[in-house]
């Protein structure tokens, strides 16, 4: 995870990079080739429908997602869940389109689901274009992000209220 503890620079974004940032105390700019290099790959062998193209089958190969975001260190106590569960993450590709996560659904203590931000798609490397996000779960193609830019890290916090949690989990 040496790439993690690289000083970060906001606005110089490398080819096929994103940046995660928000609520973690160590924010990345992470390149396809970092994202192979210090993290195990996974395969993900999956199909998702589009309204307007219909079925799609691709394999995809990545680092978890839950891997990747946990080495930022988002600002949770990792030991407590009900911290962790107030948790969101916002997915942006570099045309604008964005999904919302929440930290429960990629957390093993919860959804458990193991989404990607993908390397390869097809036996493609993704190095030029970026990586695309993977969420084998989903039905629909709308969260399989491409071309990832930014990775938004935060607690959802109603208006006017404290951060709560610290007594109980
Ligand atoms: N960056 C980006 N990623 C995106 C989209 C998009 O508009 N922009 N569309 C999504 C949708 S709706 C689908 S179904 C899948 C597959 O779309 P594609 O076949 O055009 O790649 O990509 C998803 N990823
Ligand atoms: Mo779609």
């Amino acid at each position: 995870m040496s790439r993690l503890s690289t000083p970060h620079r906001p606005g110089t974004a490398r080819t096929g990079a994103f940046e995660v940032y928000g609520d973690v105390a160590r924010p990345a700019t992470l390149t396809v080739a970092d994202l192979r290099r210090d993290w195990q790959q996974h395969r993900a062998d999956v199909v998702f429908d589009c309204a307007t193209a219909g079925p799609q089958h691709h394999t995809f190969e990545g680092p978890l997602l839950r891997e990747v975001v946990g080495g930022t260190l988002p600002g949770f106590d990792p030991a407590r869940r009900k911290e962790r569960s107030r948790f969101l993450l916002a997915v942006s590709g570099g045309d604008g389109h964005h999904a919302v996560l929440s930290w429960a659904e990629i957390d093993a203590d919860f959804g458990d689901t193991p989404m990607l931000p993908a390397t390869r798609m097809d036996d493609v490397d993704l190095d030029a274009t970026g990586a695309q996000l993977v969420v084998p779960s989903d039905r629909c193609g709308a969260r399989y992000i491409s071309a990832v830019t930014r990775i938004w890290i935060g607690a959802y916090l109603p208006t006017g209220s404290r951060p709560a949690g610290r007594r109980a989990r």
